[in-house]
């Protein structure tokens, strides 16, 4: 047996004093003290203590533990001793140190947290990155995020599914796509799984969700953008913006609500501190985030205009200073700055019923309710400046009983973000895709 335990699953509610168990994970640290020798072993759930007395040990043993390299694997079998003065409460007092893998030297980056290594290093050597608690940590906190969103809409009586990555047509306007050779033909890796995910309404799924990759060639190269991302996307019939917003908030306070009660320990290792956010958040329309924005900042926006990095900032300050939350709506965009499938308003179509939910450092999802009129979805799809017959394949599924429909995709990476307060995306993600990173 190469393990019988974890490291933290030795406590003495689980494990007697003195019951035999076998460890197995990483050469953490080794301290030779000349009489006594520690060596820490580590692995994914933290470290244990393997404590060597010189005189009440086996010779050769001894010096097996002392001449251990770091980062080397390691399995070790001993005898359990609680102990107050150790660091997690208890020491193994080894029988047998099995090596099972010898790790070169020097390491291509520091474990031990000693030495701040740069992200590019981290990113580059991220086998020996991950060993890092802090870095496992926001893993295991996107881990629960993402088993938290299933279980909310398993709970509110989704459908997961899964849409094609490789595709003919384009969905966002403004971000690029990625072209690849699809045989003898030009084909592009999926932005969103927007248009399928409209089809799946008018199949009758009514309730669906995905969680998958998406692919954008956006060209900047920011803290929060990538090239390959994870989106939560959702997409409900018979249903209008306000009701997928009311979703979108009870999905973010629940996923808070089980991060904070599933994983204490990495929320510790990480320094944060976290709040569910109050529900419901905020709703500000587009027209009130222009005075807003030209009222408390230098950056002055029309209408019309998108807004730029100051202004969300600038709004979320507000926000967070008048309510406290960092969690917010904004409703009612122009139609002509949001993408052709947002449903105008009938009453004054000028403005759309669609919405961004922020955050107060960034943009965290957008929604809308759709158009689910064929006659008017291929107008606004001709006055984006698109060509209708590469959607042949879409615009046919709203000709033969299309429900009303609404929905939003969400950013996986950016979520968690920040949830975490973390600086930059590629924190985020195990082998970020940004514009210079293709391996590993
Ligand atoms: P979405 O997810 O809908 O794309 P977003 O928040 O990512 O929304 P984008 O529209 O993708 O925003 O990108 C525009 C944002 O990125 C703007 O806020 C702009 O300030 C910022 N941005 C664009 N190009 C650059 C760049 N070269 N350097 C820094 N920031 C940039
Ligand atoms: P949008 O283009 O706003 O909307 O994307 C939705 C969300 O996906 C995330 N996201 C990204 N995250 C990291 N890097 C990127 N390059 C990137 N691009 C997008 C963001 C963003 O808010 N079809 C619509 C959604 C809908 O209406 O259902 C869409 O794709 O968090």
């Amino acid at each position: 047996n190469l393990r019988t335990h974890y490291t933290a699953d030795i406590k003495p509610d689980k494990v007697d004093n003195g019951q035999k168990v076998t460890l197995a994970g990483w050469v953490h640290e080794v301290r030779d003290l000349g009489g006594i020798c520690f060596v820490v072993l580590r692995d994914r759930e933290g470290k244990a203590q393997v404590t060597l007395v010189k005189k009440k040990i086996d010779k050769e043993l001894f010096e097996t533990a002392k001449r251990l390299v770091r980062e080397s694997v390691i399995s070790v079998t001993g005898t359990v001793k609680f102990e107050e003065k150790a660091p997690n409460g208890y020491e193994l007092l080894p029988d047998e140190i099995n090596i099972l893998n010898v790790a070169g030297s020097p390491l291509p980056m520091d474990t031990t947290g000693k030495v701040e290594a740069e992200l590019d290093t981290r990113l580059d050597s991220r086998f020996i990155d991950l060993r890092r608690a802090e870095t496992t940590a926001v893993f295991k906190i996107r881990h629960e995020s993402l088993q938290a969103i299933r279980e909310f809409f398993v709970k509110n009586n989704f459908i997961e599914t899964a849409t094609p990555k490789v595709v003919a047509t384009a969905t966002e306007g403004g971000t690029a796509l990625f072209p690849i050779t699809y045989f003898d033909r030009e084909a592009f890796l999926n932005q969103s799984p927007q248009l399928f995910k409209q089809i799946l309404m008018g199949g009758g799924f009514d309730r669906a969700f995905e969680i998958g990759p998406i692919f954008r060639a956006e060209e900047h190269d920011t803290r929060r953008h990538l090239n390959e991302a994870t989106s939560i996307d959702v997409e409900v019939s018979f249903a209008d913006h306000f009701d997928v917003m009311e979703i979108l908030e009870n999905l973010v306070a629940y996923v808070y609500t089980q991060v904070i009660e599933n994983c204490k320990s990495s929320l510790e290792a990480l320094g944060v501190e976290l709040k569910v956010p109050k529900t419901p958040f905020l709703k500000l329309t587009y027209d009130e985030v222009i005075e807003i924005i030209n009222s408390r900042s230098e950056e002055k926006m029309h209408w019309g205009d998108d807004l730029g990095t100051l202004g969300e900032h600038t709004v979320g300050d507000y926000v967070y200073e008048t309510t406290g939350e960092s969690h917010y709506f904004i409703i009612d965009w122009p139609t002509e700055i949001k993408p052709f499938y947002a449903m105008p308003y009938e009453d004054r179509p000028e403005f759309s019923k669609s919405f961004d939910m922020m955050h107060r450092t960034m943009e965290l999802s957008s929604g809308a309710q759709r158009i689910h009129i064929p006659a008017l979805l291929k107008s606004r799809i001709e006055s984006q400046g698109l060509n209708p017959d590469g959607f042949e394949f879409y615009l046919k599924a709203f000709e033969y009983g299309m429900p009303p429909h609404a929905g939003w995709g969400m950013g996986c990476e950016r979520f968690v973000m920040t949830m975490l307060g973390t600086d930059n995306i590629r924190d985020t993600v195990l082998f970020p895709r940004d514009r210079r990173r293709l391996s590993p």
